[in-house]
């Protein structure tokens, strides 16, 4: 997350692909959209006509309306560590992950351990489309169409004891498929927490999509964490464990740089990184920034959870 260079996206560049994504959308249902699809695929990124599409997937209420940011920014501007550190390493160099068959380990203070297929846990009729921020701490943000189910459903099913207090998540460790793994640029396997309370929000969800499709590899295919009031780097990929667990977990910001980055990690626009300002923020494709919100945009939902916190200490 350190800031290597300033973000490389062009506003024209996303002002035509946004253009584009309209075009198909519109097309979509039509008999000729495969032909004007495949027409148009020479010049337009391949990736956005040709993900793997879900269907039937609710819209949610809990949509933001704002502008989505489009497909080839979402896909191609990303976060992902063991993929290499710079924004396009992971759309790059994320071809031979294989996200399928997917299991995860589901243990701790609950009920029902055990390992799960993908498929056993989401439910393909459950899929929401849940349209959220994602604020990134270098103060870059986006709109995201996610597709995904409540965390909170998944996690009732495995039936948490009363011990269960946080729920702590790991990313695959492949480094065969992960180039960036063979390098200590962070410890690995990545991993992340949440308090109980914050894992049952509603508006936590388990992403197994975007735009309508599979998640791309580089996005955290087939399954990653979604917490539109906290940085983006609490939103783990790639996920194969999860744990409930009495003590708070370590999470790997907080490993690599505690006095920068806590367990709580709330978007905070009065708590500045210690670099840099989080007062503000530029939505990617557009060129002023605009002030980030307090829990981006979410302290309606969420600000009560924090209710008596010092949210200077608990940062
Ligand atoms: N396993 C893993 N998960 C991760 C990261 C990472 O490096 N490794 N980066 C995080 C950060 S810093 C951000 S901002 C988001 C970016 O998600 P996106 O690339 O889908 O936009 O993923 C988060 N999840
Ligand atoms: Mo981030």
């Amino acid at each position: 997350m350190l800031i290597k260079r300033p973000p490389d996206i062009k506003p024209s560049e996303i002002t035509s692909l946004s253009l584009y994504l309209r075009r198909r959308e519109f097309l979509k249902d039509s008999a000729l959209a495969g032909l004007a699809i495949a027409g148009l695929g020479a010049s337009a990124p391949i990736t956005a006509a040709t993900a793997e599409k879900l269907v039937n997937i609710r819209k949610s209420p809990l949509s933001t309306n704002e502008e989505l940011t489009p497909f080839e920014a979402v896909t191609n501007y990303n976060n992902f560590y063991e993929f290499g550190t710079d924004k396009e390493d992971p759309a790059a160099n994320s071809g031979k992950f294989k996200p399928h068959p997917w299991s995860v380990q589901v243990a701790g203070q609950c009920a029902k351990p055990g390992t799960y297929n993908l498929e056993d846990f989401i439910k393909p009729h459950a899929l929401e489309e849940r349209i959220y921020r994602l604020r990134c701490v270098e103060a870059w943000s986006m709109v995201i169409p996610w597709v995904g189910i409540p965390l909170a459903d998944v996690l009732k099913r495995f039936e948490p004891t009363g011990n269960a207090k946080y729920v702590a998540f790991t990313t695959v460790m492949r480094p065969n498929e992960m180039p960036g793994q063979r390098r200590a640029v962070l410890e690995w396997p990545y991993v992340e927490g949440l308090r109980m309370d914050e894992a049952m929000h509603p508006l936590t969800i388990l992403a197994v999509g975007l735009y309508g499709a599979v998640l791309p590899n580089q996005n955290g295919a087939p399954l990653r964490l979604v917490v539109p009031w906290k940085y983006g780097f609490k939103g783990i990929k790639s996920i194969v464990k999860i744990e409930f667990t009495e003590n708070q977990p370590p999470t790997t910001w907080n490993i690599s740089n505690g006095q920068e980055y806590g367990f709580y990690s709330n978007v905070n626009p009065e708590v500045d990184h210690p670099r840099w300002s989080q007062g503000k923020e530029r939505r990617i494709g557009e060129f002023l920034k605009r002030k980030t919100l307090m829990f981006n945009g979410y302290a309606d939902q969420v600000a009560s959870l924090y209710t008596g916190m010092d949210l200077q200490k608990f940062y």
